[in-house]
């Protein structure tokens, strides 16, 4: 990582002039992703090769400056101070054009760059896009940013990925790993799967046997793991410094083989289950009639409630083919208002949509396209997540190792080459909150396994999310993506060589 160039300011953008790499002074050609709404250039250059300073007035973008500075010296090795004058810019702006609370503007003039927007939250979206032009500058060994103006927003507010630590556990620093890689991005939820048949991950005190029994295996016969309520609390505060939302999922009636193997009295016959460490689905169940499972369930959901910040609780809902129907439906319609009743908007797989669902019920498609139809017709919205499409745990063809395919391959053409909106007839844009990449573990150890999926799919998902379906397209994409071959590359991101893009390697 090292841009230092021994030239004055200009000569070192002159230096490349005279060298093999041609000097790119054309904004509107840096390989960005997501592709921002608008970009026009100016074709002239903002020095790296100089010290830098940053002038920000907000006490609300202190943390952003910081981290600004820190990855700007890191990229190009020449610090940046803080001062009253200088030329990085932090700006709020009340003007119409920033009413959306992501809605940013980038400005690279010859001597300032400025970052406006009317909320931190923009500011740091506009961040992370001079984060990536800096990346790029940096693979591309060009000690300046080409100039001009990027003005974005996000066509979806709800730009979502999906990790499943219960099949095999992730540890607080892996997860947080994965929440800088989804920021790089513009990713802004983490849907975290906390539970499931083979692994109970988050401490509740009220019912501590949870993790003591249901978090001590995975799948494969490891031992498993939970976070504490702290590292939970970490990485909520780890992942809103990155301006991303932790959506916790307890899944049930179904998928809860953990919890039935660690308190006997939520079984119907009274009697524990053998843990479980396999892949099969669907053979467990919470017993629906019974006081106590009520009970359960309000405490769990009460004491995550409390540690979460954002807006939503996932109910899970899927697959719980252990539960007669007339027993499933009684379930999510006492355990729906439960989550609305502690202050939170509810979310479950498609299959909650045999409940009442209301205007205020999210439910994510990733199955049956019938069943994102039906909630949205009992007025419900509609989470676009797809399994053929976008699940990050399908393999990408018959030749790769990790991932399953029961919902065929996804290729990185295929996740990226659709439309949130034209996927399911009736299906329109207002009736959706956004697009999730989720990424089920059953195959999937550790984080080099989890990257080997999740790229270079994952900004694929991400660009779905924030780009108009009218800007993008596979040619064009294939060719940026390509360029962020080196990017992962410098930041030891493993990921699959897909022969589709042409990579560009470091040199
Ligand atoms: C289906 S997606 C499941 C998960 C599995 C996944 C594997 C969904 C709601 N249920 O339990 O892990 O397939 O791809």
């Amino acid at each position: 990582m090292n841009l230092k160039l021994s030239f004055f300011p200009i000569l070192g953008a002159l230096f490349f002039v005279s060298c093999d790499t041609p000097i790119e002074t054309d904004l509107t050609t840096s390989a960005l992703i997501p592709l921002p709404q608008e970009i026009s250039a100016t074709n002239q250059v903002f020095p790296l090769n100089q010290n830098h300073q940053l002038v920000n007035n907000e006490a609300t973008l202190t943390a952003i400056g910081e981290a600004l500075s820190s990855s700007w010296e890191t990229l190009t090795s020449f610090p940046v101070s803080t001062s009253y004058q200088g030329s990085i810019q932090l700006q709020f702006s009340e003007e119409e054009q920033f009413y959306h609370p992501e809605a940013y503007q980038l400005e690279i003039t010859p001597k300032k760059i400025y970052l406006r927007g009317s909320t931190p939250e923009s500011i740091y979206r506009a961040w992370k896009t001079l984060e990536q032009l800096l990346m790029l500058a940096n693979v591309n060994n060009q000690a300046y940013l080409p100039t001009g103006m990027i003005t974005d927003s996000p066509d979806y507010h709800y730009r979502s990925a999906m990790l499943d630590v219960a099949r095999h556990f992730f540890s607080v620093e892996e997860v947080k790993r994965y929440i800088d890689q989804l920021a790089l991005y513009k990713i802004n939820y983490l849907h975290l799967h906390l539970s499931d048949d083979q692994g109970w991950r988050i401490e509740i005190k009220s019912w501590p046997k949870l993790t003591e029994i249901g978090g001590s295996t995975e799948v494969g016969g490891a031992s498993g793991g939970f976070y504490t309520q702290e590292d939970y609390q970490d990485l909520v505060a780890y992942a809103a410094e990155r301006y991303i939302t932790i959506v916790p999922e307890i899944d049930m009636p179904g998928h809860t083989n953990a919890a039935l193997a660690s308190y006997p009295e939520l079984n119907c016959n009274n009697k524990a289950t053998e843990l479980y460490e396999g892949m099969e689905v669907g053979f467990s169940t919470l017993c629906v009639d019974k006081a106590v499972t009520y009970q359960f369930i309000d405490d769990v959901i009460r004491e995550i409630i409390a540690m979460t910040p954002g807006p939503y609780f996932h109910i899970g809902g899927d697959e719980s083919h252990a539960t007669p129907k007339e027993d499933y439906i009684v379930f999510i319609n006492k355990v729906l208002p439960m989550v609305e009743k502690y202050g939170k908007i509810p979310m479950g797989w498609d299959e909650i949509q045999l409940g009442e669902i209301t205007e205020s019920t999210v439910v994510q498609y990733w199955a049956e396209a019938e069943n994102a139809l039906i909630a949205k017709q009992k007025g419900g919205k509609v989470l676009i997540s797809p399994a053929s499409y976008a699940y990050l745990d399908m393999q990408y063809d018959s030749l790769t190792p990790l991932g399953l395919h029961w919902a065929g391959y996804v290729n990185v053409k295929k996740g990226y080459d659709w439309t949130a909106e034209k996927l399911v007839d009736g299906i329109v844009k207002e009736d959706i909150v956004g697009i999730e990449a989720p990424l089920w573990s059953e195959t999937i150890t550790n984080t080099e396994d989890l990257e080997y999926l999740a790229f270079p799919r994952l900004p694929g998902y991400a660009e779905i999310g924030w780009t108009k379906p009218e800007k993008r397209n596979w040619e064009d994409y294939r060719k940026r993506l390509g360029e962020h071959g080196a990017i992962l590359e410098k930041l030891d991101i493993n990921f699959y060589r897909s022969t589709l893009v042409e990579w560009k390697k470091l040199k």
